[in-house]
């Protein structure tokens, strides 16, 4: 039997030259890759999670927002977890040169089923955070498996919270949609395909980056689990006001 609280223990242990190559990685194709990242025994501990939680929602979509949302998973103690958190204060201090704030994610456990995954799949966008941290939990064995899509780095970090509005604005609207669902599926397209295997880690710059994910058979699950890491905007007045409002 494992100790629960001992899931730091079975993480690997990355070395800074091994930090410096995945960094390079999401610069040169968008993300990186690093295989086979949780263990067997703590990836089937998530895998009984996710099956709860869908089955609690019905077989419908469901999204788990905190640590305290999948207290109990092994996601949560992620979340702490010496090793995961110095992937990506490591990360930050080779993109922006300066001292990583302390590590705490905005972390979701997304389950993609029924209805709701066609509904919540291919809408494009940028993150909120830097660095985005994603762990395929479950993913459907045959069949579409939810491929994520990338058009790695158009943008760069903005210094003013009303330039990435704007960025955002831009994006997010049918027409803009409708043309990369377009891009997506065509033969040359400009968009990176990273499949999705349970239990590693993908990194990429989530702020910088385009993204979505296809959808699943409604009669499949495919969940996802979400690290992602520093709100370069956090300071904004004109977002603090505008939350608020
Ligand atoms: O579930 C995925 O593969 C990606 C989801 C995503 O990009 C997000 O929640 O920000
Ligand atoms: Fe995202």
């Amino acid at each position: 039997m494992f100790d629960d609280a001992l899931i730091d223990a079975r993480l690997p242990v990355l070395s800074d030259v091994a930090i410096r190559q995945v960094f390079d990685e999401i610069d040169a194709n968008g993300f990186s890759c690093i295989p086979n990242y949780i263990h067997a025994e703590d990836l089937s501990r998530m895998q009984d999670f996710v099956a709860m939680a869908v089955a609690r929602s019905q077989n419908e979509y469901v999204v788990l927002r905190g640590s305290d949302a999948v207290l109990g998973s092994g996601m949560d103690e992620l979340a702490t977890s010496a090793q995961f958190t110095s992937i990506f204060s490591r990360l930050y201090e080779l993109a922006f040169g300066n001292n990583a704030p302390q590590v705490t994610f905005y972390q979701i456990l997304r389950c993609l089923t029924g209805k709701g995954a066609a509904r919540n799949s291919l809408i494009f966008h940028y993150d909120s955070y830097l660095i985005t941290g994603l762990i395929p939990v479950t993913i459907p064995a045959t069949g579409n498996k939810g491929d994520l899509l990338l058009f790695p780095n158009t943008r760069k970090v903005r210094a003013f919270y009303a330039t990435n509005l704007f960025d955002k604005l831009l994006l997010d609207n049918r027409i803009t949609q409708a043309i990369l669902r377009v891009l997506a599926r065509s033969r040359n397209t400009p968009f990176v395909r990273v499949q999705m295997v349970p239990g590693n880690l993908y990194l990429f710059w989530g702020y910088r980056s385009i993204h979505t994910n296809e959808p699943c058979a409604p009669d499949k699950v495919r969940a996802t689990a979400l690290f992602h890491f520093a709100d370069p905007h956090a300071a904004s007045s004109l977002k603090a006001s505008l939350r608020a409002s």
